[in-house]
């Protein structure tokens, strides 16, 4: 093959790649976790609904280059009708605020997965109060436009940030809901290369039975031990822990308004991309209506960001011991400095 015939062919590859795996994270929860919908109950709720703080944080990350309007669309925003867990009378408000501007994502309250202190840090671009009687009950309702310049520029991931907080601010009832990043303002059209990602998500697991929800966090080349944190899990299954080196690592799992935690260690090979945290039910322990709160932490004590698509991938349990072993030998040595003569 000439030169220019393969330069072709590698564009030409490339292109097809672009097609078959296109970087779309928009729906949160994404289509691959197998989440049915994000939860945040009122206020006034039990903790043994599963929502043990009723406030639930995401952020939006926009790559700088974009530079049409953007929207953050919310599906059945409301509380009653299809989608909700209603205890007793609808009397639930829920309470979407929409930030930008400086110290949106910087400020390091917003980073903790309590609402507590400034966490509703930025500028308030936007918020809407939901109620049981809104016509927005599984419809969706459009935030914006807002210009991606409107976000807090954050240099490393060289992007805008936006926040969106979900607050109970009323009632005992719980809010079932899904966001949707959108260049379009009445229809769901993915913005290329956004990205978006919270440090504590409560969600809904599935009715079917044996079900299986993936949650992907991402590890850091500095990482050498987590601490996973689950909440309210009521016994539905198993979760466990799936990477390179690990087949399924069970986490110490919580049951009915309990928060249990277990210490992992990470190694070379399980860093620079992202964990596969699955949340499996079991026929025989599988539970209905269960809403469960997970987060995990760095050896730090930091947060550690779950993304929509997750970054560098998800890894995958290798079973050959000798790859296994080569990728560590591989990682060890990519640290190592070359002479040159
Ligand atoms: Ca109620
Ligand atoms: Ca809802
Ligand atoms: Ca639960």
């Amino acid at each position: 093959m000439t030169h220019p015939q393969l330069i072709r062919q590698i564009l030409s590859n490339v292109f097809m790649l672009s097609l078959v795996i296109p970087m779309f994270a928009q729906p949160v929860p994404p289509t691959d976790s197998n989440i049915p919908f994000l939860v945040t109950f009122g206020k006034a709720a039990g903790k043994e609904f599963g929502d043990d703080d009723f406030s639930q944080t995401f952020f939006l990350s926009i790559p700088a280059e974009i530079n049409t309007p953007i929207y953050i669309r919310v599906f059945d925003p409301n509380v009653g009708g299809e989608n909700d867990e209603i205890i007793g009378p609808i009397d639930t408000k829920t309470k979407f605020s929409i930030y930008g501007g400086k110290e949106t994502y910087s400020n390091k309250d917003a980073r903790q997965t309590n609402p507590l202190g400034n966490y509703k840090s930025g500028v308030l671009l936007d918020s809407r109060t939901f109620d049981g009687t809104e016509k927005s009950d599984n419809a969706w309702y459009t935030f914006g436009p807002f210009a991606p310049k409107q976000g807090e520029f954050i240099k490393e991931f060289n992007a805008y940030l936006f926040k969106i907080v979900a607050d109970g601010i009323e009632g005992n009832d719980g809010n079932l809901y899904r966001y949707y990043f959108s260049r379009s303002s009445t229809s769901n059209i993915a913005i290329e290369g956004a990205n978006a990602f919270s440090y504590e998500w409560t969600f809904r697991m599935p009715s079917e039975p044996t079900a299986i929800c993936h949650l992907y966090p991402y590890v850091t080349d500095d990482v050498v031990s987590i601490e996973q944190y689950n909440f309210d899990w009521d016994d539905d299954g198993i979760i466990r822990i799936v990477s390179f080196e690990k087949k399924g690592e069970w986490a110490k799992m919580s049951n009915e308004s309990n928060l249990a935690t277990s210490k992992h260690l990470i190694g070379v090979t399980e860093r620079n991309s992202s964990l596969d945290i699955q949340f499996a039910k079991t026929k025989e322990k599988s539970k209905r209506n269960n809403n469960v709160g997970f987060s995990v932490k760095n050896q730090y004590g930091e947060f550690m960001p779950f993304y929509s698509i997750p970054i560098g991938g998800v890894q995958k349990f290798k079973y050959d011991i000798n790859l296994i072993e080569r990728l560590r030998e591989g990682e060890r040595h990519k640290g190592d400095r070359v002479f040159q003569k």
